[in-house]
């Protein structure tokens, strides 16, 4: 049997690019010159796509290989792949949950606690010398007993509002409906309220059309000029143009991002400002969950053309 021809979107880490070039043959799109040639000649040939979240398959690509079975996703999101080109034309798709929540959950929470207490700024002032020369770092702001809004209580939601518990944090949320075993958090269904209540506003919503800057100007502002947002989700949940003004303005007190319109090519007016932690989408980048994603985009491949049941399908 000949190994399956799949076209590689993104580079992965040698520990996964070895075991898939032994396994499939790999054609690695982000090497080629003319990629757009490359699917026109060999297109036909293509049954599978290795993407990352972040890049997805679009439905430019998907069309130019018309033989495709699998597109198998590294990440949780697959918001960049066009999931109706996949239903019409009956192709897999596979993604990575569960191995990353804790990570992501992690970061974001340390993300707040690191920019709540000036820790960038403060590292700066040692190493400057500022502490000897100017004396004790400003004063920052206290995480706990602060109220803490979580948008979207799914897998990541549910880990950062534990971890903001165990902080001490008065902890809501927002979702379509109530969710079960929420202990003491309170529901507030509107985000607007969400954020008029919380100090500290999480966005870890699935980010897709219907939320698509659910974060605008109102949430912003409602979060006001003593709050932080925090985003680990996806850019598109949040009206970038708006988080900017705000941010300019003193609108909103501060964030701290993982996700940016545009990436790594970020809004260049995001780097002038001090009211925001800038984070290169790192949230699942450690080597343990990165190692777990890059086994379940190649089990869920090998079990796809063995004919067996695939581990994590999204479709
Ligand atoms: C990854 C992600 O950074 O899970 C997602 O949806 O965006 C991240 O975990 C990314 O997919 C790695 O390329």
């Amino acid at each position: 049997m000949p190994k399956p021809e799949i076209l590689q979107v993104g580079p992965y880490p040698e520990w996964d690019q070895v075991p898939l070039d032994e396994a499939f043959v790999m054609h690695k799109l982000f090497n080629m010159a003319a990629p757009a040639s490359f699917l026109i000649e060999h297109g036909r040939a293509i049954r599978g796509i290795a993407t990352r979240g972040e890049l997805g398959a679009g439905r430019e690509m998907i069309e130019a290989c018309p033989n495709l079975e699998i597109i198998s996703v590294y990440g949780v999101g697959f918001d960049a792949v066009d999931l109706d080109a996949c239903r019409k034309r009956d192709v897999r798709v596979t993604n990575t949950p569960d191995v990353l929540t804790r990570d992501v959950a992690d970061l974001g929470v340390a993300m707040m606690l690191c920019h709540a207490r000036g820790m960038v700024g403060a590292e700066a002032w040692v190493r400057s010398g500022d502490w000897a020369r100017r004396g004790h770092y400003p004063l920052t702001r206290r995480v706990h007993e602060a109220k803490a809004g979580v948008l979207g209580l799914g897998r990541i939601g549910h880990e950062v509002a534990r971890r903001l518990a165990g902080f001490d944090m008065d902890v809501a949320y927002s979702d379509l409906a109530p969710k079960d075993c929420t202990q003491d958090w309170s529901f507030i269904a509107d985000p607007v309220e969400l954020a008029r209540h919380c100090d500290y506003l999480f966005v870890t919503l699935a980010a897709s059309e219907e939320t698509r800057q659910i974060v605008g100007r109102e949430v912003i502002e409602a979060v006001g000029p003593e709050g932080m947002v925090i985003n680990i989700s996806r850019a598109s949940n949040i009206d970038e143009a708006a988080l900017l003004d705000a941010l300019e303005s003193g609108a909103l007190g501060s964030a701290a991002l993982d996700v940016f319109e545009g990436e790594p090519n970020l809004n260049p007016r995001f780097l002038k400002l001090e009211n925001v932690l800038l984070q290169p989408h790192h949230a699942s980048g450690t080597v343990e969950t990165r190692k777990a994603m890059g086994k379940l985009v190649r089990d869920n491949m090998a079990a796809h053309f063995a004919g067996r049941p695939l581990l994590t399908p999204v479709l």
